[in-house]
């Protein structure tokens, strides 16, 4: 990309540890993928004045979208059981039916790459066509070597094929294969398997689900041990619908994130707030479970836990494809400020993944911008089911 020179724009640069950092009349310069100069336009230097001109209409520039925490790579769907449950069926007759998670695993285990990769495209572009530049795809609805990895790999491809960053996450530690024991399926499938993904190089960062109906502090510490000894950072699903320790394993082992984190407590806000852990707050999972207990965005605040804000797009407890609406939710749910909310899909988002030179507009990062239809960024959190997305811009830079 050669120089260009954004002009006509209000930039929420969202550098400011609260607020917008908001530049009415501002400018910014792009060049090769990245972010030459950002401020207000009478201030633009001198020698940038010659470069070719964009201007963008008066319209709201904010750091492009990062849904930090998703499952969209996944065969099937769950709208039966949803509708079963509707029509009064129980638990275990909707499990009875081959409902639940185990279903997601059975058909993600008989479609082939091709069939996975077409449909985590279309969830992709939808998560792209409001925005976001950076997307993060767990895998963990293989639970065998085989297709644990095959979910890895179109995660990959789908980097390939779209303008959008993936960062994958392995995510083994999901559930546990029917008719197995948990202490088997980790020590005897769940590591092995990252020891594969990882030598393929299809691993950026791998997760767990800590949840009396999943995997137990030692279970998860176990794998968290072999991501250490392999370099790769580690996040988890804690606190979704108990507490048992989770959060306070995660800050121990200083995780990118703690997820979900509904159930979190004072002390775990504190344990996060030390080891620079990201809490990453899903409000589609809250929503689609109807759970009553809202996580402690206070005890977050108070303690100063950087909070992210992501769709958890997954097929079972958040069918939820829109970031923009996990905004609103966020908003409106756990009365997050819109503020809050935007820093929460980009710069807490990139933080939560690790990443360090995206999600706010500075000079020397990445030239990762979303332009809105909108005059205020308190707007992007306020519509329900509204896309103002114009356009994108998008470093393909490596
Ligand atoms: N927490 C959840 O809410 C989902 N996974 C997880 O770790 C549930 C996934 C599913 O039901 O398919
Ligand atoms: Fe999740």
């Amino acid at each position: 990309m050669t120089k260009v020179l954004l002009t006509d724009l209000t930039v929420a640069t969202m550098d400011a540890a609260e607020g917008y950092g908001l530049i009415e009349n501002a400018s910014i310069l792009l060049e090769a993928g990245r972010i030459l100069w950002v401020g207000p336009a009478g201030e633009c230097p001198a020698a940038h004045a010659t470069a070719p001109r964009q201007s963008l209409g008066g319209r709201l520039v904010t750091p492009a979208l990062i849904d930090c925490h998703t499952h969209i790579v996944f065969g099937g769907n769950r709208a039966r059981e949803f509708e079963m449950r509707l029509n009064g069926a129980s638990y275990e007759e909707v499990a009875r039916a081959g409902g639940g998670i185990v279903s997601t695993v059975g058909a993600t285990r008989e479609t082939d790459e091709d069939g996975l990769l077409a449909a985590a495209l279309t969830r992709a572009d939808a998560l792209i066509a409001e925005g976001a530049s950076t997307i993060e795809i767990k895998s963990g609805y293989g639970l065998d070597r085989a297709s644990e990895l095959k979910m890895l790999r179109v995660a990959r491809r789908i980097g390939q094929m779209r303008p959008v960053r993936v960062r994958t996450t392995y995510l083994g530690a999901h559930a546990t294969p029917k008719g197995m024991d948990r202490d088997a399926y980790i020590d005897e499938v769940c590591i092995p398997t990252l020891n594969a993904a990882h030598a393929e190089g299809l691993v950026d960062a791998v997760d767990g689900f800590c949840e009396g109906i999943a995997f137990d502090t030692a279970q998860i510490g176990r794998v968290f041990d072999r991501a250490v000894e392999l370099g790769l950072p580690v996040k988890l699903h804690a606190e979704q619908l108990s507490n048992i320790g989770g959060t306070k394993l995660a800050a121990r082992y200083g995780a990118l994130s703690a997820d979900h984190v509904e159930y979190a407590n004072d002390d775990d806000a504190a344990a996060l707030a030390a080891s620079g852990t990201v809490a990453v707050i899903l409000p589609g999972a809250f929503y689609t479970i109807r759970e009553t207990k809202a996580p402690p965005v206070a005890a977050f605040r108070t303690h100063g836990v950087p909070m992210a804000v992501a769709t958890d797009w997954n097929p079972g407890s958040s069918p939820l494809g829109s970031l923009l609406l996990a905004m609103n939710m966020a908003c409106t749910l756990f009365r997050l400020t819109p503020a809050e909310a935007l820093a929460g899909t980009n710069r807490n988002a990139a933080r939560a993944l690790g990443l360090n030179d995206t999600g706010v507009i500075r000079a020397g990062l990445r030239a990762d911008l979303a332009v809105w239809n909108v005059k205020e960024p308190a707007e992007l959190s306020y519509g329900i089911g509204i896309n103002p997305l114009h356009s994108r811009f998008f470093s393909e830079e490596a």
